[in-house]
């Protein structure tokens, strides 16, 4: 956790930069159960991700990402992925190959961390896994596509539905928002009618 602190308080890109100053782990049941430390990926194949979590702690959903020990920046990997689903599947293509990598689950709108997975290793395409226990896709779940490295300019790379058990809080928060932002932009505004004033 304090090597995840590090490296989110190295991260420079805005948008990850408001996730770190609000950062915060969520305190409930949350487990990524694959991969695990032995998982090995390969590249060019679809892989599991499967996680296992308290069922009334309120969290319906959160943003997949994914980051190596060794390097900084965040891979966005999928947002919105609803927690109900219990998995979803990594496509990956040209992802450099490396044995420190991690995932992270988190909130990025309010940069609530929910969990994070062992390391696992990544595999160029066609190498022959040695663990034997590394589990295959699953069926009947959304298969997201990830492609190259870190990349501190790129957008999630699937972005599922809004989900809709928060709709209602999502409004009220945008409407605290709104409110802040034209007071903000009146004291603006008085303050350089004031300037002009003197
Ligand atoms: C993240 O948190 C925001 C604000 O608390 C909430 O509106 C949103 O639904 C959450 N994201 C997900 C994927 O649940
Ligand atoms: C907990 C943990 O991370 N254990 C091991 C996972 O695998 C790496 C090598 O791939 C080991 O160095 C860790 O000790």
């Amino acid at each position: 956790m304090h090597r995840l602190s590090a490296l989110l308080s190295r991260c420079s890109a805005a948008y990850i930069l408001l996730s770190c100053l609000a950062a915060q782990v969520s305190a409930s049941y949350f487990v990524i159960s694959e991969p695990q430390n032995a998982t090995q990926w390969v590249n060019g194949n679809a892989n599991l991700v499967q996680w296992e979590k308290g069922l009334l702690d309120g969290v319906y959903g959160f943003d997949v990402e994914m980051a190596r020990l060794s390097q900084d920046g965040l891979m966005l990997l999928a947002m919105n992925v609803p927690a109900t689903q219990g998995k979803i599947n990594l496509y990956l293509q040209d992802v450099p190959a490396g044995d420190d990598y991690f995932l992270i689950f988190i909130n990025s709108t309010n940069g609530i961390l929910h969990a994070t997975s062992s390391r696992f290793e990544i595999m160029a395409a066609s190498s022959t896994p040695t663990s034997p226990a590394s589990l295959t896709a699953a069926p009947g779940v959304p298969t997201v596509t990830v492609s190259g490295g870190p990349n501190p300019t790129q957008q999630f790379s699937t972005t599922f539905p809004a989900i809709v058990s928060h709709a209602g809080r999502r409004r009220s928060i945008d409407a605290g928002l709104l409110v802040g932002v034209l007071a903000t932009g009146l004291g603006v505004l008085l303050g350089a009618g004031w300037t002009a004033l003197w």
